[in-house]
């Protein structure tokens, strides 16, 4: 285990004792202490254990035949339109933030790294959902390389589209992060990424609802805290009002 990784564990294992001191500080014999001490620590292993699950993974003849694409189907700048056109040659990948090495990363070194194709389900809160075949590397590769500083809480994802006039983005936590399941898509169904769908790159982040996963990637940014990122709210739905930021399914 990374040491980031282990670090939001505990993390996570701090917020949820909260609620356990208090008991802790309420109870009257030695033996409760302990009793109340091993609840929280099973409940603790219990909902990490529940946070790091596997999204339910499908055969190939399960794809969907059509995968609609929603909310941006397009960038709308000149730049995309020539990218577009040139095949995505010279797009890149910006990992950056609290990490000790900043990385801008081509295609090709994408494609270089060890890949994950996973077969899963897409849920959209518009209630339709979609099941498509995806292949990148995973988020945590990126992130081991690019050395993640102790004091990042949350990797930041940022798109080259926008909608409604704003910068479309989103965020997760470090368990989302470094969940195996979490790629940086450039292939669906075995092809490049359709334009619709977010080519040339797309996050898949398969125990969260749709809208986390950013189309258009053209950045992953570690920060402490989302405060000062678009409206403060850690992404495009939920600065408007629309979304929660926590989206686990
Ligand atoms: N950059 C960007 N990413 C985005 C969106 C968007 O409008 N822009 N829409 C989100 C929503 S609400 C969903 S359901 C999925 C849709 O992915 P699809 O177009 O491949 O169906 O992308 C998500 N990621
Ligand atoms: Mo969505």
């Amino acid at each position: 285990m990374t040491d980031i990784k282990r670090r939001s564990l505990l993390a996570g294992i701090a917020a949820l004792g909260t609620g356990a001191c208090a008991k802790i500080a309420g109870s009257e014999t030695g033996q409760d202490l302990f009793d109340t001490a091993e609840d929280w620590h099973r409940a603790a292993q219990r909902t990490l254990a529940g946070r790091q699950r596997l999204a339910p993974e499908y055969a190939p003849e399960d794809r969907s035949p059509t995968f609609k694409g929603n909310g941006s189907l397009t960038v709308d700048t000149p730049q995309y339109r020539s990218e577009l056109a040139n095949g995505f040659a010279n797009w890149r990948l910006s990992v950056s933030g609290l990490v000790e090495v900043p990385l801008s990363l081509s295609m090709e070194q994408l494609r270089a790294l060890p890949q994950r194709t996973q077969i899963t389900r897409h849920d959209c809160v518009e209630g339709w959902s979609a099941i498509g075949e995806w292949t990148g590397p995973q988020l945590s590769t990126l992130l081991d390389q690019a050395k993640v500083q102790p004091q990042a809480n949350f990797i930041v994802f940022r798109c080259a589209d926008t909608l409604y006039g704003r910068d479309y983005y989103e965020s997760v936590d470090m368990i989302d992060a470094y969940h195996p399941q979490t790629i940086v898509a450039h292939l669906m169904n075995g092809k490049a990424i359709p334009e619709k769908n977010g080519a040339p790159l797309r996050m898949r982040i398969e125990r969260q609802l749709g809208y986390k996963h950013a189309k258009y990637l053209t950045g992953v940014e570690a920060v402490a805290s989302l405060d000062d990122i678009g409206d403060g709210k850690g992404g495009f739905w939920e600065d408007i009002g629309n979304y929660q930021w926590y989206a686990g399914i």
